[in-house]
């Protein structure tokens, strides 16, 4: 097995104070459906247009195992003439909602780990969605935080947290950082089609943080070496968001719906499993490391059915509820972050030398995992 150089020292989490449960989502779905019925109501008889159909509490349960979902506004979102989160601009001087929400999460993450921001000599932005193009959301964050050295923004959609482990890690292998901050605020509920049926349950909103040291200088806190990392991008169109800064090039695409997120959500779930499962079960054999070893599977937080036929993979068995924690039916999918917020709130119990993998999966595709050991 490979030493360990680099150890995630501290982690944070930021869940914002409301949530939106199965059935407040599906009523305002469904109001809007009828609204929308109603209003079109002479095409549709004509044929010209399709009738929109009601969403179900227990179809949205059955299929991903998501229950509620934390949200930044709930107010805009179950508006059925909205259909959207409302959240205010804000002026150049105040801290964007992006880095308010990182910082809130690096703080506890900082204090876990025994540092402060003026430690820390990288700062990390790593989300799937930018609220701007610059300067960066980690430059803010690293100016909030009195942070030295410097910050930039990354985005692999979902495997935006995993793929920046490595980025943390390797900046401390190469010299380059001693302690890197490494945080996802997820506003998901931003780029949610909340009047697609076949999408509008899957996302919550919430921000994530991981402090990475080099193991010779960590102080205290929780210490998990990071013994491996492996990244995989395969190229799909199955999961899209067109949205960018060109849009206004071309005004006919302006408003259409490509321009939030849309999937294939079946092929997703069909050509991901496979991969993800194949991923974690060589890169385990390769570090020698037997699948009755693991004591962890914090595995990416979009549907309850991957997550348990990925684990069963893994194991070759049914996994414990312990053994591969779920948080997606309180939170969500919530992009990059929901490995991290099950390795912050499902790891108390782990003893010294206890082996876990950290993987995330989603639009790219992308594909990573990140092999930790309990120090
Ligand atoms: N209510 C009632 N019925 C419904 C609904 C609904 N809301 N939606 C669909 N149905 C019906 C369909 O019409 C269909 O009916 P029929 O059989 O009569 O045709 C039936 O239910 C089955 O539909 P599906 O095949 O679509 O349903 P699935 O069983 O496949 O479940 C899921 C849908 C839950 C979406 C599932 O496919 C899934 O979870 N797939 C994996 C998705 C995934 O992991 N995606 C990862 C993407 S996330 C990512 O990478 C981050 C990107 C950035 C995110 C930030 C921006 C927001």
């Amino acid at each position: 097995m490979t030493q360990a150089d680099a150890v995630i020292s501290g982690t944070g989490l930021f869940t914002p104070e409301e949530s939106v449960s199965n059935e407040e989502l599906v009523t305002a779905f469904n109001s809007w459906v009828d609204l929308f019925n109603s209003e079109n109501a002479e095409q549709i008889a004509r044929g010209d247009i399709e009738p929109k159909t009601h969403s179900s509490a227990e179809f949205i349960e059955k299929a991903s195992g998501i229950r509620s979902r934390f949200v930044l506004n709930k107010a805009g979102i179950l508006d059925p003439t909205r259909m959207t989160p409302a959240i205010p601009e804000r002026p150049d001087a105040d801290l964007s909602v992006m880095a308010e929400i990182g910082v809130k999460a690096a703080e506890q993450a900082l204090e876990m780990a025994g540092i402060s921001g003026s430690d820390l000599d990288a700062v990390i932005v790593a989300a799937s969605n930018m609220q701007r193009a610059y300067p960066a959301m980690a430059v803010e964050v690293q100016d909030a935080l009195g942070a030295k050295g410097f910050a930039f923004d990354m985005n692999v959609a979902c495997s935006s947290a995993t793929f920046g482990i490595q980025q943390a890690r390797d900046a401390i292998r190469s010299g380059s950082a001693r302690r890197v901050l490494m945080v996802n605020p997820e506003i998901c509920t931003g780029h949610l089609n909340f009047r697609d049926r076949d999408s509008h349950f899957i996302f919550g909103d919430v921000a994530t943080a991981v402090v990475i040291e080099a193991e010779d200088t960590a102080r205290y806190g929780a210490r998990y070496q990071i013994i491996d990392t492996r990244l995989q991008t395969l190229f799909s169109n199955n999961i899209r968001n067109n949205f960018g800064f060109l849009n206004r090039a071309d005004e006919s695409g302006i408003g259409s719906i490509d321009k939030l997120f849309v999937q294939e959500g079946r092929k997703v779930f069909k050509e991901v499993c496979p991969a993800v499962a194949e991923q974690i079960c060589q890169q385990l054999d390769d570090l020698d490391i037997a699948p009755e070893q693991l004591s962890r599977l914090w595995l990416h937080q979009a549907n309850r059915n991957m997550n348990d036929l990925i684990a069963r993979r893994v194991l070759g068995r049914d996994p414990t509820a312990t053994e591969s924690p779920t948080i997606l039916d309180t939170y969500a999918n919530t992009s990059s972050a929901g490995s991290i917020i099950a390795f912050h709130l499902n790891r108390q119990d782990l003893n010294t030398g206890d082996i876990g993998v950290l993987c995330s999966f989603g639009a790219g595709y992308s594909i990573g995992s990140v092999v930790l050991r309990a120090a």
